[in-house]
């Protein structure tokens, strides 16, 4: 009976300290790790039925963005832009004003040296209409204090493709999803 006990005692000691080492280790650099994150909800605008979510994520050498989407059109080519305005109010999404462009140069293609910070190409959807990828822009942070800074800005999918050299803003046709970039804390 005693034995047992003792037994007892000597696990739970244990478990104690394997559960204070845990703690101990993994806390602080969690805290450290934690990225700056934010989440555009998309959903359909100029009678479209886009929905889905994009994650974007800082990263060093600008941000990530994890693209989920369904509703469109099958295998087809969509442009998508960060536009000025946070603000997906309008119906045709209007109120989400032009394309951000901090550097006030031309619209362009993902791949150009020159172009609008937002610019980020083409999305193509899959066999379903869905669309699940990941691009990244350089040309802009979540970081507020910077002016290329995205936050409580807007994510626009265009109802036709991109074509980076038309000019003002690659001709891609109405505004068919929008969300705003939201911190998420
Ligand atoms: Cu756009
Ligand atoms: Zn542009």
């Amino acid at each position: 009976m005693m034995k047992t006990l003792y037994s007892y005692l000597y696990i739970a000691l244990i478990l104690t300290f394997v559960a204070a080492c845990n703690t101990s280790s993994k806390a602080p650099s969690a805290a450290k790790e934690k990225a700056l994150t934010a989440t555009a909800t998309i959903s359909g605008k100029s009678g479209q039925h886009v929905q889905g979510t994009i994650v974007l994520i800082q990263v060093k050498d600008g941000v990530t963005l994890q693209i989920d989407l369904t509703g469109l059109e099958p295998n087809s080519l969509h442009g998508f832009h960060i536009h000025e305005i946070g603000d997906c109010t309008d119906d045709d999404a209007k109120s989400a004003g032009g394309h951000f462009n901090p550097g006030e140069v031309q619209h362009g293609g993902p791949e150009d040296q020159h172009r609008h910070a937002g610019d980020m190409g083409n999305l193509h959807s899959d066999a379903k209409g869905e669309v699940h990828t990941l691009v990244k822009n350089r040309m802009v942070t979540l970081d507020n204090q910077e002016s290329t800074s995205v936050v409580n800005r807007a994510i626009i999918i265009h109802e036709s493709k991109d074509q980076f050299d038309a000019q003002p803003a690659g001709n891609a046709g109405a505004r068919i999803g929008c969300g705003v970039i939201r911190v998420n804390y």
